[in-house]
């Protein structure tokens, strides 16, 4: 409407500056043109239609619109790659104990024997090793050695064992060999000072050792039959071989031997070789 009255007024200017001045050379310019300028011209003949105009821009970005309903279900996918090994896992518990197997083949054939008569054996020395050991463990826990308890005294190679059974020469000889050894033979001054300490703390004057000259008068020789060699430990005026009957030896508790007639009786030492006992 605006541009329609600015269209009408610019129309109605210059329709009052084209009129001419002769027209109405008599009059004056507002008695004789007034009437005139207020007829409107006669309305044109319509234009051509226009062309297409551009396109207009884009409009404004719309609100965010309501959540459609879910869709169908897609189609299953192929097997994927295998993944990376994982940790080992905790032992399992034990399981339950398998069938028992069957029975295996016969074995061969023993051989006879008379076990009756051997397992009785067996069985005896199984006693008397169990008894053994046991007064063994007792001897061993309860007193400070061995050789105390069994009332001897030893050497490196040698032990001693103070009998206090009074016998003639022959029988103590008799009795040392059936223990597993011989009289006492002091072939030197260590063995004949541990005898005569024995002697000595047994509380004896005097007792047997293994040296005689029964077989050859004057020709002493040791229980083993060995020839007495250098060492000896005769006392003063020994050996005397007095009444003509002294073909044994003694050893009183200094050390010193003597030699005595074989048939009396007293005490005696025995000897064992710690490699045979
Ligand atoms: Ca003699
Ligand atoms: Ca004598």
């Amino acid at each position: 409407m605006k541009h329609d009255l600015a269209l009408l007024g610019t129309l109605i200017g210059l329709a009052f500056l084209s009129l001419p001045r002769a027209a109405c050379p008599q009059q004056t310019a507002e008695e004789a043109c007034s009437v005139q300028i207020l007829v409107p011209g006669l309305k044109g003949d319509a234009g051509e239609k226009g062309e297409k105009g551009a396109p207009g821009r884009p409009g404004r970005v719309g609100p965010t619109g309501e959540k459609g309903d879910m869709g169908d279900k897609g189609q299953k996918g192929s097997v994927g790659r295998h993944g990376k090994i994982g940790p080992i896992g905790s032992k399992g518990e034990k399981g339950d104990s398998g069938d028992i197997g069957p029975p295996g083949p016969n074995g061969e054939p023993g051989i006879p024997c008379e076990c009756s008569q051997l397992r009785k054996a067996i069985g005896e020395m199984d006693n008397q090793v169990t008894q053994l050991t046991t007064e063994l463990k007792f001897i061993k826990n309860a007193l400070p050695s061995p050789a105390a308890v069994a009332g001897v005294r030893e050497t490196d190679t040698k032990i001693y064992l103070l009998v206090k059974e009074e016998k003639k020469y022959v029988d103590a000889q008799l009795s040392c060999h059936g223990r597993g050894g011989t009289l006492g033979m002091p072939k030197d001054e260590p063995s004949n000072s541990l005898i005569a300490s024995y002697i000595t703390q047994a509380g004896l004057t005097r007792v047997f050792i293994g040296i005689n000259d029964l077989e050859k008068e004057g020709s002493f020789v040791y229980a083993d039959r060995s020839p007495m060699q250098t060492f000896n430990k005769w006392r003063d005026g020994e050996p005397n071989n007095a009444y003509d009957e002294e073909d044994c030896v003694e050893m009183v508790a200094s050390g010193g031997w003597n030699d005595v007639a074989c048939h009396i009786t007293m005490y005696f030492i025995c000897e064992f070789d710690k490699e045979s006992v």
